[in-house]
């Protein structure tokens, strides 16, 4: 068919909801077997672009007159290409968001005499019956929450969304989701119901699982928008005729877990008919944060859903009365139980990642001290569910997540299997983009334990880790986005965390190690200042813009985040102006005059989780300087890149100057006469090259050292969090693709295939996450370390972006077989279109297959060095192996 395909608003697919920008960008790919556009033509349900001469098909602002607020623009393209006028594309749309002053409707909270402690808080039960004359000719529903909701009409569950209205930094930006209802109303009595549950605003979750982050009440807003036939409007919305209860959901957290009682159902409590003279009255409130309509939003990122059903590989019971049921992969979501025995019966379900020497679930590696509050706080991750007998029903704790592969089911009387327990698997609904293969079925394991990684930390939030903390770590994201860029299309997802990552940076431009950071009163005050702040973790606001704006070709996103990105670099250039490490201001009392460019003081997690630790010293009392002063340049450096592509001259030259004195102040403290480097870390080698910190005369000498680093580690790697994704890139482009292939296929501990073949269906925290006697350390779901299978992708399979052609708009085909592969392959579809390499060793001979999409050239990279450059199509070259 000679039409676009993959039309897209902003960076999602068809029915974009609550547009608000009046330039939404639109993109496309060409037609199959096109070459390049000179032309396109935009058409909506009211305008025409007329035919435009230009290239562009990615993230073209639309031009036409303004639309109204809640309108629903159905829209199409055309392009001229080597193959001529094209067809329309197939109707695609995107809906403006309501005008601010069209909500009618007022917060309401649900009753609640008294607030139960967290963990123990009931899910509530809201509704309101109400009268239509006729059936609408269109009814849109808009809705979101303090808490999560789930929403229903006339007791049918509205939309596919789960954890609504999703986790944002809620004082700045809360979420509203949007849904044609039209289908489930009626002439007559209709009811609109929620239940409401305390979410992210005010269960807990985090490291110090502190509840009560937002406020100390849930809240529900709502607006049902009907339109009769005749044109007539009637509007139904959160209001003081609501009525709430508890249900059968008595206590829901998104930590500790939750409980059902299904001898408390109330049946058709969603349903017109239902007396609820017992229910107690909602009250509405409009003061405070309530009062704040301006800081409803739309996601830039897809709903979470349940993306997939898991049924269990085996049940066991390591002793009466209790059955083990394992998924055979550690995802995040829940169980589906739908046999829960006879009346009374109460079943616990524990959800862990690993199973103790007699077969049962083991928790202990997930409980964590936390010092700032002495107490070791439990695990949690346990539902509870009682039965009452009634045929039908099916317990699905939606108000909860657990990361897990095992379930321990407790006091159910009956054996389970694959008809009765089942795994949802729950994360935001990301279109993939990525695969990779190899003639290597370990590294294809570790390609996919990387990419359920990434699935079970991608819940509305990059998360560290789906169990212990499900925080939204700075760190981890700027460590694993360029890998995730390729694997699935996290445009919207990143634009959303970072417009919350900057919304809850400090005023003196220091950064929180998780976004969004609720700011637990509880806590410490000085403690939390304390920790604020850390290099190689607040970097994630200039170097997760950056890694968008070149996956993806998003200069928005650049603009929308310089501000705070200039902030951050202040930040640390202020802290590196006015404070030093007290140990270097002891031997050197009179600071040299590059020390007023080193960051070397604060609190900073430095490279995080090395396998050996040669200095015993805490992390936090260590000199960090090495490490903060290369981010500090490293940001500065990209900001200054940033400045130049929004075309910014005095922020390109000014950050531009600041980059080359840090760097400058690296070399003059890091770097010893003799051209060695002061720390004799693996890390601190794979950054100074992986940065540019040393002189291009060092390259070669510092990539040495760094070889006999890992010979005498006897080829195993050294690096911890932040070096980690830069080892295998660095070793291959300072010539040593041959110690990088060592490094990947290395199984003995630390390595990426010692977990894999420990069973390892996910990335560990730790190199250490689990002994040879099974006992396991730490987080098992972890994706930093994921990230060498970026290596797989640029690497072997040879798919590059280049920084001077962002969107894969010009791109690099170069791959380096090594390791004894004998064939690899990768396939990612960039905004313009599908890239393929796919190549194989056969008789000597080194055979390559290139797809290159319509619209973008590549050069190609023989292994023999030979170089051409290739347009649209399928290429095949082969050369000698060497
Ligand atoms: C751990 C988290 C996270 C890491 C920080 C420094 O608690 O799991 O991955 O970024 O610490």
């Amino acid at each position: 068919m000679n039409q676009p395909t993959r039309p897209r608003v902003e960076h999602l697919d068809d029915d974009v909801q609550g547009i608000r920008h009046p330039a939404p960008r639109l993109s496309w790919w060409l037609p199959a077997g096109a070459g390049s556009q000179v032309a396109y033509r935009i058409r909506t349900d009211v305008w025409d672009s007329g035919r435009v001469e230009s290239d562009q098909s990615v993230l073209v602002p639309y031009s036409g007159p303004a639309i109204p607020g809640g309108r629903r623009v159905t829209w199409q393209v055309k392009v001229w290409t080597d193959l001529g006028e094209s067809d329309w594309s197939e109707p695609a749309h995107w809906e403006t968001a309501l005008e601010l002053d069209s909500w009618q409707a007022s917060w309401i909270e649900p009753a609640e005499d008294t607030v139960a402690e967290p963990g123990d808080r009931p899910a509530y039960l809201l509704r309101r019956e109400f009268t239509l004359h006729e059936a609408p000719e269109h009814a849109r529903v808009r809705v979101t929450a303090h808490g999560i909701y789930e929403l229903f009409v006339n007791g049918v569950r509205v939309g596919e969304d789960e954890l609504t209205p999703g986790f944002t930094a809620y004082r700045a930006h809360l979420q509203v989701q949007s849904h044609d209802v039209t289908g489930l109303l009626r002439q007559g009595p209709n009811v609109i119901g929620a239940v409401l549950s305390d979410g992210w605003f005010r269960g807990r979750f985090g490291f110090h699982r502190v509840a009560d982050g937002y406020g100390t009440r849930t809240a529900l807003l709502a607006q049902l928008d009907i339109q009769a036939a005749d044109g007539g409007t009637v509007t139904v919305g959160t209001d003081a005729d609501w009525r709430s209860t508890v249900g059968e959901i008595v206590a829901a957290d998104l930590m500790d877990g939750q409980r059902v009682d299904f001898r408390r159902a109330i049946p058709g409590w969603a349903e017109p008919g239902l007396d609820d003279a017992a229910w107690s009255k909602a009250t509405v409130r409009d003061d405070g944060l309530y009062a704040d309509f301006g800081r409803l939003t739309t996601s830039p990122a897809p709903p979470v859903r349940r993306v997939e059903t898991l049924a269990p590989v085996a049940v066991t019971s390591p002793r009466p009365g209790v059955q083990v049921v394992d998924f055979g992969q550690n995802i995040n979501g829940w169980v589906r139980l739908s046999e829960l025995g006879p009346r009374g019966t109460k079943v616990t379900l524990t959800h862990g990642e690993a199973l103790g020497p007699e077969g049962d679930v083991t928790m202990d590696h997930l409980a964590v001290a936390d010092d700032t509050q002495g107490v070791t706080l439990d695990p949690g991750q346990r539902d509870e569910v009682i039965s009452a007998g009634r045929p039908g029903d099916v317990f699905e704790p939606r108000h909860t997540t657990h990361g897990f592969r095992y379930v321990r089911v407790e006091g159910l009387p009956v054996s389970l299997s694959k008809d009765t327990v089942s795994a949802a698997v729950v994360h935001t609904d990301l279109r993939r983009t990525g695969w990779f293969r190899c003639s290597d079925e370990r590294l294809n394991r570790l390609h996919e334990a990387a990419v359920w990684s990434f699935r079970d930390n991608a819940c509305d939030v990059p998360t560290d880790c789906p169990q212990r903390e499900r925080a939204g770590f700075t760190g981890d994201w700027q460590i694993f986005v360029p890998t995730a860029a390729f694997l699935y299309d996290v445009a919207g997802f990143s634009v959303k965390w970072l417009r919350d990552l900057a919304a809850d940076q400090w005023p003196d431009g220091r950064l929180p190690n998780w976004a969004p950071e609720p700011g637990h009163a509880r806590r410490s005050e000085d403690m939390y200042a304390y920790i604020t702040g850390s290099a190689g973790w607040g970097d994630a606001a200039v170097i997760v813009p950056w890694e968008i704006y070149l996956a993806y070709g998003d200069q928005r996103v650049l603009a929308d985040q310089y501000a705070s990105m200039a902030r951050w670099v202040a930040y640390g250039a202020r802290i590196a102006r006015e404070q030093r490490f007290p140990e270097r201001a002891a031997v050197r009392p009179v600071a040299a005059p590059h020390e007023a460019y080193l960051w070397d003081s604060g609190f900073h997690w430095g490279e995080w989780l090395e396998p050996r630790h040669a200095d015993d010293t805490p992390f936090y009392l260590q000199d960090h300087g090495p490490v903060a002063t290369a981010y500090l340049y490293w940001s500065a450096h990209l900001l200054s890149r940033v400045a130049t592509v929004l075309g910014k001259a005095d922020g390109a030259a000014e950050y531009g100057e600041l980059a080359a004195r840090v760097r400058d102040a690296w070399r003059a403290e890091f770097i010893r006469p003799d051209g060695s480097l002061s720390v004799d870390t693996q890390a601190n080698h794979v950054r100074a090259l992986a940065f540019g910190l040393v002189p291009e005369e060092l390259r070669a000498q510092t990539a040495q050292r760094l070889v006999e680093l890992i010979r005498a580690a006897d080829t195993h790697l050294g690096t911890g969090f932040l070096a980690t994704p830069y080892l295998l890139p660095v070793l291959a482009d300072t010539g040593h693709t041959d110690v990088a292939y060592e490094l990947l296929l290395q199984d003995t501990r630390p390595s990426w295939l010692a977990m894999i073949d420990q069973g390892a269906t996910t990335v560990w925290e730790d190199w250490d996450g689990v002994d040879d006697d099974g006992t396991p350390h730490a987080s098992l779901n972890h994706y930093s370390k994921g990230a060498v299978v970026s290596f797989l992708h640029r690497h072997v399979a040879g798919i590059r972006p280049r920084q001077d052609a962002p969107a894969y708009r010009h791109f690099d085909i170069r791959p380096e077989p090594g390791g004894g592969l004998v064939s690899a392959e990768a396939e990612f579809d960039s905004p313009y279109g599908r890239i393929s390499s796919r190549w194989h060793v056969s008789k000597g001979r080194f055979h390559l297959t290139v797809t290159v999409p319509a619209g973008t050239t590549a050069t190609v990279t023989m292994p023999d060095g030979r170089v051409f450059d290739a347009g649209p199509g399928e290429h095949h070259e082969t050369c000698p192996t060497s």
